[in-house]
């Protein structure tokens, strides 16, 4: 159970945690459009900060645009919807959720007039793939399911009903004793974790796979950005499984996931077996920036 705190947001009122709940019917709990972000919230010597607001409600806008949903507030409204959330809660660090959905109404695919309701929760959330991941590193199993063709269910929106395809895949991976799944595309190359986006660093290089069927991830992002900072090489381009089991160093970024290495994939010990020297610097930079101590990135925090 994850931890309950006071107040969910459920357009534009303030609900009592136990009290937010929907109508059986709710469209988007039988058909799966819906749209979602998932971001986090560190504390901060100034207070808690949201990492890269914007461009979660970017993606989370975006997102809605791609699959025709009308989100019935402005990105400010939902901007300030946010913030106001965290606030009431009294939280220093949290992951944040807000859901856009299809409402009870009309029954049958087509949700003929039925609301767009928006809602937003927050909640304390650990590590996502252990905190002996984030130190040590995870084992991972390519998935016997691949991640949907971009003509089934286009992956630049975060929308509910991708996450079947990627419960498949972390079931799977779980049932057999790895910690997550990795998913490859239609046309066999590697795509990305059921969760997470995925890189590897060979010969001191950084390699992540292009945007073509991946979410478009915020990490993925950051860590680029970082690299490029850093004058590591990073080259976006699609790469094999085989690549994966000899590269030096991998990792997953994501905002649950936040970058957390890869020590093993289907057996083969990635590198040494341990994170590498690429992974840890990024990934202490990383922590640095989300926790503002790193000056130069401030501007991806919002002071709550
Ligand atoms: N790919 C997928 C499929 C994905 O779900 C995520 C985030 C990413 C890549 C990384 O994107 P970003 O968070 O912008 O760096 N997955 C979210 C949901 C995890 C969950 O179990 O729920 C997340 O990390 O918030």
């Amino acid at each position: 159970m994850i931890p309950k705190t006071k107040k969910i947001w459920m357009d534009g009122k303030f609900v009592d945690w136990d009290k937010a709940t929907v109508h059986v019917l709710t469209h988007t709990l039988h058909y799966g459009l819906g749209v979602f972000e998932g971001i986090r919230c560190y504390e901060t010597s100034s207070g808690p900060s949201i990492f890269r607001l914007d461009e979660h409600i970017d993606r989370l806008f975006n997102s809605a645009h791609i699959f025709l949903l009308d989100i019935p507030y402005s990105k400010k409204e939902i901007r300030d919807a946010i913030i106001k959330t965290v606030k009431v809660n009294n939280i220093k660090e949290c992951y944040i959720r807000p859901l856009v959905y299809i409402g009870y109404g009309a029954m049958g695919i087509y949700p003929k007039g039925n609301p767009i309701n928006v809602s937003i929760a927050v909640w304390e959330w650990g590590t996502y793939l252990g905190e002996k991941g984030i130190k040590n590193g995870i084992r991972i199993k390519t998935s016997s399911f691949i991640r949907n063709h971009v003509n089934a269910s286009m992956t630049r929106g975060k929308v509910c009903g991708h996450y079947v395809n990627s419960q498949l895949a972390k079931k799977e991976a779980i049932a057999v004793g790895y910690d997550e799944a990795l998913l490859l595309d239609t046309e066999g190359y590697v795509s990305e974790g059921s969760g997470e986006n995925i890189f590897i660093a060979r010969n001191e290089i950084l390699k992540t796979t292009p945007l073509t069927s991946i979410l478009e991830g915020i990490t993925r992002n950051s860590i680029i950005k970082i690299a490029n900072d850093e004058n590591i090489k990073v080259i976006e381009e699609r790469f094999t499984r085989d690549e994966l089991y000899i590269a030096d160093e991998a990792f997953f970024t994501g905002t649950a996931a936040e970058v957390t290495p890869i020590r093993e994939a289907d057996r083969r010990t990635i590198g040494s077996g341990v994170p590498g020297n690429l992974t840890k610097k990024l990934q202490s930079i990383f922590f640095d920036v989300v926790k503002g101590k790193n000056e130069k990135y401030e501007s991806w925090l919002t002071k709550v």
